[in-house]
């Protein structure tokens, strides 16, 4: 691989996605209405602004209370970024109601916990699903008024399955319609649990490409259309379904990091940062640290964790006051009740254990749910010892190659569940768990701890190779190839 090829968009870029690359803040106190703005910082959009800014393409997402809504166009457009202007970001305008029926309704209650087998979390609420339809197709409308005959639109995840059909019969056919779908794809006995399920693989095959994480995904995604579309024909050899005169190139395109900024942010970190989160935990310079930063989501395994490390604290009383875990989870769609529910029994179960093995100066967890800046983020990976990376299901997992690219030192060890994308790439090098099996993964936190530095470091250097070689650069690189392809072929269609 050619790490240093730039992603290049054959045509002019339209980028669908629900959150928005850049947040514009008036100041309501200032009579000039000083406008600041909030940095891309996701991996995502930091690959995608660049690409965007050579294409001098179109952003199209949700406006999610940005203040500008009145001093902007009837489109609600803005040049970004905005010292340079390269490309114009629309904004829609989504009400109260159709953010809470598609967003938290939906994408959230039936898609998510679809997608990752929670089928008993699955919550079918009245005209969720109408509402899912109607702002995908005002994201599709809104890609119509920008689209040409070159054009590229390429949406982002599962917020939108319906809008590719809707964007495939309303843009010139030359133009190209490309989807990554962010999160697994079930088995179809999962499946089979979704509602209107033959509407969202009819949407989804709308696209000329749909990308995922890993081939098991892709698999199962063309079981279901064989399954549930008798009319569609699946080439699995080619990977391509051919439905209702159209076709659909389904590929696995492994995500990746900005390995570089994290690995220079770790470099660069200035160990002080920390010592706020630090100084009153009782956690020391000469504290051993284990680390686990998430959302707060019923996929990411964190009560199997806190089960482990109370199983590891148990067995190995040599560890008490000299081991600490440090848990950074960021709470997320918490108007649903399965979240709400699920933060609520985190916390619980961190002052249960606390309670259980605190001393006077010491608590063996450290809960916090503050947001992170990457630099401090990056430092705190770098300063810990031992990561934790346990889902139960997760269609990559960044924050397990956020921390290889963080261990600068290179002799941090991974702990990963065997249940995540990342695992197939990384899963060689690192310490791999089943995070069900408590006994198991209390052994593999014991294990990691008791690792002699030079197997640490050997491990590590093979983490940091495979991260570094598939970086967030090569995945774009390889997204925009498939869209070359898909591309091509709809412009020499358009010309025989
Ligand atoms: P997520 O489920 O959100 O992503 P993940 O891939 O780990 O999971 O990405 C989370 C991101 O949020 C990371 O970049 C992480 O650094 C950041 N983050 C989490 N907690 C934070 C905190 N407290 N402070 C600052 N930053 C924090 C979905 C899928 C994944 C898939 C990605 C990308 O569920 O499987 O890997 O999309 O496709």
């Amino acid at each position: 691989t050619d790490r240093s090829r730039e992603p290049n968009c054959p045509g002019s870029l339209i980028v669908v996605s629900n959150r928005q690359p850049y947040r514009h803040e008036y100041d309501e106190s200032d009579d000039e209405r000083s406008v600041s703005v909030d940095e891309p910082t996701g991996g995502l959009t930091a690959g995608l602004d660049p690409v965007c800014q050579r294409t001098n393409g179109t952003w199209i997402a949700w406006g999610d209370g940005d203040a500008d809504f009145d001093v902007a166009d009837d489109r609600h457009c803005v040049s970004v970024p905005p010292s340079s202007g390269a490309y114009t970001l629309r904004r829609l305008d989504l009400s109260e109601d159709a953010v809470d029926s598609y967003y938290r309704g939906f994408s959230n209650r039936v898609l998510w916990p679809l997608c990752h087998g929670f089928t008993d979390l699955l919550e079918e609420r009245p005209n969720d699903f109408e509402w899912y339809r109607s702002v995908n197709d005002q994201f599709a409308t809104a890609v119509a008024d920008h689209a040409d005959d070159d054009s590229v639109v390429w949406i982002q995840d599962y917020h939108f399955a319906l809008a590719p059909r809707t964007i495939r019969d309303s843009i010139p056919s030359s133009a190209a319609v490309a989807q990554f779908w962010h999160i697994p794809w079930p088995t179809p006995e999962t499946f089979r649990d979704c509602p209107a399920a033959v509407g969202i693989l009819e949407g989804l095959l709308g696209n000329d490409l749909l990308g995922f994480h890993v081939d098991r995904y892709a698999k199962n995604f063309l079981e279901c259309v064989e399954r549930a579309l008798p009319s569609a024909t699946v080439d699995r050899d080619r990977h391509t379904v051919r439905y209702d005169g159209e076709a659909t190139t389904v590929v696995a395109t492994p995500m990746g990091v900005d390995a570089k900024r994290y690995d220079r942010n770790a470099r660069s970190a200035d160990p002080s940062r920390l010592s706020s989160v630090f100084s009153t935990n009782g956690v020391s310079s000469e504290t051993v640290l284990g680390l686990g930063v998430d959302r707060l989501d019923y996929t990411k395994g964190i009560p199997e964790r806190l089960a482990a490390l109370e199983r590891f604290f148990e067995r190995n009383p040599r560890w008490r006051g000299s081991f600490t875990f440090v848990q950074k989870a960021t709470p997320s769609r918490t108007e649903i009740p399965a979240y709400q529910r699920y933060g609520e029994f985190v916390r619980d179960e961190v002052e249960r254990i606390n309670r259980r093995f605190a001393t006077e100066d010491w608590r063996p967890i450290v809960y916090t749910d503050s947001y992170l800046e990457t630099e401090t983020l990056a430092a705190l990976y770098r300063r810990a010892e031992v990561m934790i990376v346990s889902p139960l299901v997760d269609g990559m997992n960044l924050v397990a190659q956020e921390y290889v690219a963080s261990s600068s030192d290179a002799d941090g060890t991974l702990l990963l569940s065997d249940r995540t994308g990342a695992h197939e790439r990384l899963g060689s090098h690192a310490f791999t768990i089943d995070p069900t099996d408590v006994d198991g993964f209390a052994r593999r936190i014991d294990d990691a701890l008791s690792t002699p530095r030079h197997e640490r470091r050997r491990r590590m250097s093979a983490l940091r190779n495979r991260v570094f070689d598939r970086d967030i650069g090569w995945w774009m690189a390889t997204q925009f190839d498939w869209i070359r392809r898909v591309h091509d072929d709809r412009q020499h269609e358009g010309h025989s």
